[in-house]
């Protein structure tokens, strides 16, 4: 239908088996991805895109390790190892993965004093990233979402575009999560209690 977008969500190579922050069997989804693609008459992709020495790295950070958390300006942060640093390999998609369709490519956190979960909004939860406006001039009001990781990037994604009234399914099948303390049945509750639809 001409009002739908399938939104893919980091699909990277660092976010796979062998990258920098892989997410198990990250990989897996692609082929059901690239078959999304192909139903789908519009599609939009996200990619994770950080300057060398970002915020978000626990390498930034004297005395942090990956996975830890630390006060910034906005709140707490996760600190993540690096990965996705803009012109890298690990920030490129994953081979295996049918872009060519996408007709926006959609970047985040590419602050260096600011992470970017969401496709919407950055971490402080209010700086867009002009992605609602694109869909809205476009007619573009029903999403499904897809990628990486489920309990990041993918929820983020999915309760903003709720928060912002467009009709939002996650296809869970297409996923894979970080799962880190009880995140990924946190950001399942989330979804459900916004009105996210959650998908096979
Ligand atoms: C993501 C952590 C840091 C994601 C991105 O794509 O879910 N997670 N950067
Ligand atoms: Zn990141």
């Amino acid at each position: 239908m001409d009002n739908e977008a399938l939104i893919v969500i980091d699909v990277q190579n660092d976010f796979c088996p062998g990258g920098a922050l892989a997410v198990n069997g990250g990989d897996e989804i692609v082929p059901l991805v690239n078959r999304l693609i192909d139903s789908h008459a519009h599609v939009v992709l996200t990619q994770d895109w950080h300057p060398a020495g970002h915020s978000s790295f626990a390498s930034s950070h004297a005395g942090t390790a990956p996975f830890g958390s630390i006060d910034l300006t906005y709140g707490p942060q996760t600190l993540w190892p690096d990965h996705c640093v803009q012109g890298t390999k690990g920030a490129e998609f994953h081979a295996g993965l049918a872009w060519t369709k996408a007709e926006l490519v959609i970047r985040k956190g590419f602050r260096p004093a600011i992470d970017s979960y969401s496709a919407f909004f950055e971490n402080d939860r209010k700086t867009p990233t002009g992605l609602a406006g694109y869909l809205r001039e476009r007619g573009l009001s029903k999403l499904s979402l897809v990628g990486l990781a489920t309990d990041y990037c993918v929820a983020y994604s999915a309760l903003d575009a709720r928060r912002l009234g467009f009709e939002t399914s996650v296809i869970l099948d297409a996923c894979r999560a970080i799962d880190l303390g009880g995140s990924l049945q946190n950001a399942l509750t989330q979804m459900k209690e916004a009105g996210v639809k959650l998908a096979a």
